[in-house]
């Protein structure tokens, strides 16, 4: 069917608003139209680095209303509300253990641009696009996505709300809650005040930190921080040395940091204000080449875990409905996040969030 898509062509150009086709479902797949997609950090990156082939459909974080399904599909129906996460394969060892954003098949089903037997859902004319990112492309009126992808909406979660939860709120409280799961009373040092490292200070409540350190360079984000409850913030413009700034407050160090920037010199600084024992886990993409943070000796003496989180350790079925209820009891105030464009103003809206105009954008159809 023709469907209207925002198409990757350069990478540093705009994406173009163009019809193309979209698959009809194959037996497991899920036609949903698309009502709100969120705009994810790794959408940038994957087509400002090309990192699937261009032309792409990028987006990772739809919602909307189930319009098909294939013939082996049993747990959605036409009309359900969803919102979609990420694809998981629900069968090898990590997903039987409840871990399915470390699926043995992660990266071919999610972050290759087309299906695993290698068919792209998209197509214009003769030409095929780079699809099925993360199971979905959902920078469109519609997607073809899985059952696994998807989670029943309640009737009065708005779709604005519940898209982002399927990565970038999902990352940033699920790594807090889930990964770290944060003790009640300990510290923590959050680095990056966007959409998932406040997403992590509203995690770090839930969870019961009463140190909650942000470290952000927008005064904007910084106090919207304090707003979701951070205790201490500090502007990386003012204090040069981060371990040494998370020190004035924590004179032992944190318990833990949590890092959503990527950036070498954050990194080591985290590592550096971690107490005894502490962890630092990372979700912030680093560029190609950026080493380990910290010293070997220092992780050894000081029994320090340094690690990588994938989607917060979420499986979006258990903890995306988790949100949802945290949002019921305002405990997970999106709204305070979340800033909405219509889907064809794509461009204008991420210009916005890179001038610090919008923490998270997502674009409504
Ligand atoms: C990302 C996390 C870092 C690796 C690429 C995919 N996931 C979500 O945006
Ligand atoms: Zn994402």
């Amino acid at each position: 069917m023709d469907i209207t898509a925002a198409v990757a062509r350069d990478p540093a150009g705009p994406f173009t608003l163009e019809t193309v086709q979209l698959d009809d479902p194959r037996a497991d797949e899920v036609r949903v139209r698309i009502h709100a997609v969120g705009v994810c950090h790794t959408d940038l990156v994957f087509k400002g680095a090309a990192l699937i082939a261009q032309p792409a459909v990028l987006g990772h974080e739809g919602a909307g209303v189930v319009e098909a399904v294939g013939a082996d599909v049993t747990r959605v129906k036409p009309g359900d509300r969803v919102a979609i996460s990420f694809r998981s394969c629900g069968h090898c060892a990590r997903c039987d253990s409840g871990d399915a954003a470390y699926c043995y098949d992660m990266p071919l089903l999610n972050y290759i641009g087309m299906r695993p037997d290698g068919t792209k859902t998209i197509h214009k004319g003769d030409e095929h696009i780079s699809s099925n990112f993360f199971g979905q492309s959902s920078f469109a009126t519609h997607a073809l996505t899985y059952e696994r992808n998807l989670v029943p909406l309640p009737a009065d979660m708005p779709f604005e709300l519940a898209a982002p939860l399927g990565c970038g709120i999902q990352t940033g409280a699920g790594g807090v809650m889930l990964a770290l799961a944060a003790r009640s009373g300990s510290s923590i040092l959050i680095t990056g005040g966007g959409a998932v490292g406040l997403s992590a200070v509203m995690g770090a409540v839930i969870r019961g930190c009463t140190t909650i350190i942000v470290a952000e360079p927008m005064e904007a984000r910084r106090d919207l921080a304090v707003t979701l409850g951070a205790t201490h913030v500090i502007d990386p413009n003012e204090e040069k040395d981060l371990a040494e700034a998370v020190r004035a407050v924590v004179p032992k160090g944190v318990d833990y940091a949590f890092d959503t920037t990527g950036h070498g010199a954050v990194l080591n600084g985290s590592v550096a204000a971690l107490a005894p024992k502490g962890v630092l886990g990372i979700v912030g993409i680093p560029a190609p080449g950026t080493p380990m943070p910290g010293d070997l000796g220092a992780l050894l003496t000081l029994g320090q875990t340094v690690r990588g989180i994938i989607e917060g350790d979420a499986d979006p079925a258990a903890f995306i409905p988790e949100l949802i209820a945290h949002w019921k009891a305002g405990k997970l105030p999106l709204e305070k996040l979340v800033r909405t464009w219509r889907f064809a103003e794509i461009n204008e809206a991420i210009v916005a969030q890179h001038h610090g105009e919008a923490v998270k954008v997502v674009l409504t159809l």
